[in-house]
C-alpha cells in the first residue's frame, strides 16, 4: 500500500476540473472506423464545416465593431429581410465546401437555387449558415444548423432531384453550432451525439460533451405563446398541460439556442401551424431533419404532430413543416394532446 498518495492524472483532473478533451480532429480521425464509407471524404466535410464556424465565430464575435450588423438591405426566399451576417455566414460556409471539394451541392436558406459545387463529390451539404440572426444586434445566442446527404445518382454526372429530396433518415450526418456564451459544434453521424466547445486561444474545437443523452421528461416547454389564439385547440390543451405541470417557458427566438438548452436540460420545443405560416415556419431540409437526427440519437423525439420528422419525404428545397422536437415523454403529452383534438367531437 503507498505510504504517500501519488498524483495521478484522474486526481489531478478532478481537482481542475474536466482535462482538456481531444480535439474534433483527433476525434473524428478516431471515430472514422465508424463510417460506413470510410474513405475519409466525410472527415474532410465536417473539418470544412469547423473551418468556416471558426472563420463565422470570429466575425459574429465582433460584429458590432466591425460595422456588420443589422439588415443586408435585401430579402431571401422566406421573404425574411437578411441580416448582413446571414449573408457572411453563407459566403464563408459556401466558400468552405467549393475549396474544401467534398460536396457536389448545397441547399441554403439564403439561395433560392441549389449551389452546385464538385460533380466528382459524394455529398449534399444542407444548411441554414445562421438561423436566429435577427436577434444578432440584441447579442442573443444564434446559429448554423447543417445537415450531409450521401449522392443517390452516380458521381460525375450532373446532381438530381434523387439527391436533394431525400427524407431525413437517409442523412450520414448533421450538426449545428451554438455562437453562445461559447461557441459550440454538436453533431451525429448516428453513433450518438458529442459536443465540442471551441477555444478562441487555439483555435481548436475540444470535446466537452461527450455521448450527449436528453433526459426522457423536463420543465422546459419552448413555443411563442404570443400565437396563443393562432394555434390548434390541441396544441392550446397542451399549454395548459404545461401550465398544470407548473413547467418553465423558456423561448428567446433563436432555434438552435431553444434546442440545444432543452437537449442538455430537457423540454420540448414547438413550431406549430399558424396563419401566418400555415405549413410552420421552420424549414424541413436544412433545420428540422438536423435537429431531428441529433434528438432521435440522444433519446428524444420530433414530429409534424402526426409523423416522424426524419420521415417526411421533401417535396421542395424550401419546404417547411410544424416542428415538436424534445424529450421523450414531453412530446408523447404533446401527441395525445393533438389526437385527442383530431378526434370528432363528442368521441
Ligand atoms: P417567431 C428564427 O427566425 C426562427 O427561424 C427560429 O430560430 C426561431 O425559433 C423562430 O424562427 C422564431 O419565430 O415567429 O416565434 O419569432
Amino acid at each position: 500500500m503507498n505510504v504517500y498518495p501519488i498524483k495521478t492524472e484522474a486526481n489531478s483532473s478532478q481537482q481542475l476540473g474536466q482535462p482538456v478533451g481531444v480535439t474534433l480532429d483527433r476525434f473524428i480521425k478516431r471515430k472514422e472506423g465508424e463510417f460506413p464509407y470510410a474513405s475519409g471524404e466525410l472527415s474532410q466535410l465536417l473539418r470544412d464545416i469547423a473551418l468556416a464556424a471558426k472563420i463565422v465565430h470570429k466575425e459574429i464575435s465582433r460584429s458590432g465593431l466591425l460595422g456588420i450588423e443589422g439588415a443586408f438591405g435585401r430579402e431571401n426566399v422566406q421573404g425574411e429581410s437578411q441580416q448582413k451576417l446571414d449573408v457572411i455566414a453563407n459566403i464563408r460556409f459556401t466558400r468552405a465546401f467549393r475549396n474544401g471539394g467534398e460536396v457536389c451541392a448545397m441547399i441554403s436558406e439564403e439561395d433560392e437555387l441549389l449551389i452546385p459545387m464538385n460533380q466528382d463529390a459524394s455529398y449534399i451539404v444542407a444548411i441554414d449558415p445562421l438561423d436566429g440572426s435577427s436577434n444578432i444586434d440584441a447579442n442573443v445566442s444564434i446559429g448554423t444548423i447543417f445537415s450531409i446527404y450521401r449522392r443517390k445518382s452516380r458521381r460525375g454526372t450532373k446532381v438530381k432531384n434523387e439527391d436533394l429530396l431525400q427524407a431525413g433518415s437517409e442523412q450520414v450526418a448533421a450538426g449545428y453550432v451554438l455562437y453562445g456564451s461559447s461557441t459550440m459544434l454538436v453533431y451525429t453521424t448516428g453513433c450518438g451525439v458529442n459536443g465540442f466547445t471551441y477555444e478562441p486561444s487555439l483555435g481548436e474545437f475540444f470535446l466537452s460533451h461527450p455521448d450527449i443523452k436528453t433526459p426522457k421528461d423536463g420543465k422546459l416547454y419552448s413555443i411563442n405563446e404570443g400565437n396563443y389564439h393562432q394555434f390548434d385547440r390541441g396544441i392550446q390543451e397542451y399549454i395548459k398541460f404545461c401550465y398544470r405541470r407548473e413547467m418553465s417557458s423558456r423561448y428567446i427566438g433563436s432555434l438552435v439556442a431553444d434546442f440545444h438548452r432543452n437537449l442538455l436540460k430537457g423540454g420540448v420545443y414547438l413550431y406549430p401551424p399558424t396563419r401566418t405560416n400555415p405549413d410552420g415556419k421552420l424549414r424541413l431540409i436544412y433545420e428540422c431533419n438536423a435537429l431531428a437526427f441529433i434528438v432521435e440519437q440522444a433519446g428524444g423525439q420530433a414530429t409534424d404532430g402526426k409523423r416522424r420528422i426524419l420521415d417526411l419525404q421533401p417535396n421542395c428545397l424550401h419546404e417547411r413543416t410544424p416542428l415538436f422536437i424534445g424529450s421523450e415523454l414531453l412530446v408523447n403529452a404533446l401527441k395525445n394532446c393533438l389526437i385527442t383534438d383530431l378526434r370528432p367531437t363528442g368521441s
